[in-house]
C-alpha cells in the first residue's frame, strides 16, 4: 500500500494519472520544470516541486533530481508515465532500492522486454509468430544465404534500434551486397552497437497492439487489441480500438499467446505487445513495450476499464479480478499537436481561443487551456480526442463534428486538426483498408 505518489512527467499524461490518484484517495506530488511552471498538471497536484531548466535532460530525464524530490516529498511511488524515464530499467531500480514503488512493471522485466533478441525469443517460446528471418543478429555472409533462402524483399534492422530507426528495405541481392556494410556502419555510429538482423519484408502492414493489464498475483488480462497504422515517421496521429481488420477468434487466438508471453516474463502492470499484420491476416510478433501507452484511451472506451488506476492498483500489490473481457462500439483517438500541417514542424505559441468539444461519446485528455503557451521544449502532443460510437460509422461521425467543434487558436499557432478532417474523409481510411503507409500515400 502507499500513500503519495510522485508524477514523474509532464503534460496530458501527467494529467491524466493525478485523476487517477484522485479517485484512489491518493496524493499527489507533481515535479515541474521552469518551463512548466504553469503547467495544469503543477495547479492539479497536491504538491509541486521545481526539478530544474527545461532541457529534459536537466529536469524529467535528471534521475537524481526526480530521487531527491521523491526523498523531500516523502512520496511512498513514481508514476512514469510514457517517454522520459518511464521504461529505462535503471530508473526503475533506483526507486525500487529506494522503498518507493514503480508503478510499472519491475526493473528485470523492463531489462528483458527491452533487449529485442531476448523478447523475442520468450515470443517464439509461447508460439507467437515471428516474421520469418534471423532470430538472431547475423554477419554479412549469413544474411546473403538467408535472403536467398526466405527470399527478397527483406529488411535489415538495427538490433539497438527502435521506434522505425536503423530499418532498411532491400530489393534484391546486389543491394545487399551494397547496403548490409553501410548499415552495420551506421548502427554503429548511432547506436554504439553494430549487430543487424535481417527479415522478409512485410509489405502493406498494419500495426495492431494488444493491451494487457497484470496483477502481482499472475493474473493477466489481455483487453483487445488497437489498430496504430495513421501514423507518420514512426509518430502515430490516429489509433483506433478494436480493429475491424481483426475476427473475434483471431482476437482470441492472439490474445491467449500474449497472456502466455507476459505470464513466462513474469510481467505486472500494464504494457503492450505490438504486432504487423499482413493483407492475410497473419500476425507477426515485433515487441513488447513496459509503460502506459499515448492511445490507452481507445481501450478504455471500449472496455469500461480505467488502465490507469489498474496500474496503481496492481503496483499496491492489490489482486485484479475481472470478469470476461468485452468489447464495446469503437473508439477512435485523435492526436492533436501543435505543428504546422505542411511540415509537421513543432509550432509552439500562446493559446489565444480555445474551444473543447464536449458531447455524447466525446473525451479530451489535455493539460492545455485558454491563456497556456505551449512551450518548445517537449513533444507537439498537446490533446487528445477520443470518440466513441456503437458502430465504426458512429464514431467516425462524431468524430468530424467534434474536431469540427474543436479550436485551438493563437498568434503563429497550428495544429493539426484539419489533417485529421482530411482522413476522416478518405475511402481507404473509411473501408479501414489503410496499412501503415497511409499518410504517405495521402500527402502525395
Ligand atoms: C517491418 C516492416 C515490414 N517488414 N518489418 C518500423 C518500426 C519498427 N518497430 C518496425 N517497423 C517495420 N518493420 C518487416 N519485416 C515495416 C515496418 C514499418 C512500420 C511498422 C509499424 C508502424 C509503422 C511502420 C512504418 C513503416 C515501416
Amino acid at each position: 500500500m502507499f500513500k503519495k505518489v510522485l508524477i514523474a512527467n509532464r503534460g496530458e499524461i501527467a494529467v491524466r494519472a493525478i485523476r487517477a490518484c484522485r479517485e484512489l484517495g491518493l496524493k499527489t506530488v507533481a515535479v515541474y520544470s521552469e518551463a512548466d511552471k504553469n503547467s495544469l498538471h503543477v495547479e492539479l497536484a497536491d504538491e509541486a516541486i521545481c526539478i530544474g531548466p527545461p532541457n529534459p535532460s536537466e529536469s524529467y530525464l535528471d534521475i537524481p533530481k526526480i530521487m531527491a524530490a521523491l526523498e523531500v516529498s516523502k512520496a511512498d511511488a513514481v508514476y512514469p508515465g510514457y517517454g522520459f524515464l518511464s521504461e529505462n530499467p535503471k530508473f526503475a531500480e533506483i526507486v525500487e532500492r529506494s522503498g518507493a514503488k514503480f508503478i510499472g512493471p519491475s526493473s528485470e522485466v523492463l531489462a528483458k522486454i527491452g533487449d529485442k533478441v531476448l523478447a523475442k525469443k520468450v515470443a517464439k517460446e509461447v508460439g507467437l509468430p515471428l516474421v520469418p528471418g534471423s532470430e538472431e543478429p547475423l554477419e554479412f555472409t549469413d544474411a546473403l544465404k538467408l535472403a536467398s533462402r526466405i527470399g527478397y524483399p527483406v529488411v535489415i534492422k538495427a538490433a539497438a534500434g527502435g521506434g522505425g530507426r536503423g530499418i532498411r528495405i532491400i530489393r534484391d541481392e546486389r543491394e545487399l551486397r551494397e547496403k548490409f556494410p553501410v548499415a552495420k556502419k551506421e548502427a554503429e555510429t548511432s547506436f554504439g552497437d553494430g549487430r543487424l538482423y535481417l527479415e522478409k519484408y512485410v509489405m502493406k502492414p498494419k500495426h495492431i497492439e494488444f493491451q494487457v493489464i497484470a496483477d502481482e498475483w499472475g493474473n493477466v488480462y489481455v483487453l483487445g487489441e488497437r489498430e496504430c497504422s495513421i501514423q507518420r515517421r514512426h509518430q502515430k496521429l490516429i489509433e483506433e480500438a478494436p480493429s475491424v481488420s481483426v475476427s473475434e477468434e483471431k482476437r482470441k487466438e492472439i490474445s491467449q499467446k500474449v497472456a502466455e508471453f507476459c505470464k513466462a516474463l513474469g510481467y505486472t502492470s500494464a504494457g503492450t505487445v505490438e504486432f504487423l499484420m499482413d493483407e492475410d491476416g497473419n500476425f507477426y510478433f515485433m515487441e513488447m513495450n513496459g509503460r502506459i501507452q499515448v492511445e490507452h484511451p481507445v481501450t478504455e472506451m471500449v472496455t469500461g476499464y480505467d488502465i490507469v488506476k489498474l496500474q496503481i492498483i496492481s503496483a499496491m500489490g492489490e489482486e485484479i479480478k475481472l470478469p470476461e473481457i468485452k468489447i464495446n462500439g469503437f473508439a477512435i483517438e485523435f492526436r492533436i499537436n501543435a505543428e504546422d500541417p505542411d511540415t509537421f514542424m513543432p509550432s509552439p505559441g500562446l493559446i489565444e481561443t480555445l474551444r473543447i468539444p464536449g458531447g455524447p461519446g466525446v473525451r479530451v485528455d489535455t493539460h492545455i487551456y485558454q491563456g497556456y503557451a505551449i512551450p518548445p521544449y517537449y513533444d507537439s502532443l498537446i490533446a487528445k480526442l477520443i470518440v466513441w460510437g456503437r458502430t465504426r460509422e458512429e464514431a467516425i461521425a462524431r468524430g468530424k463534428r467534434a474536431l469540427e467543434e474543436f479550436k485551438i487558436e493563437g498568434h503563429n499557432l497550428k495544429t493539426n486538426i484539419e489533417f485529421h478532417k482530411r482522413v476522416l474523409n478518405q475511402k481507404e481510411f473509411i473501408e479501414g483498408k489503410h496499412d501503415v503507409n497511409f499518410v504517405e500515400r495521402m500527402l502525395v
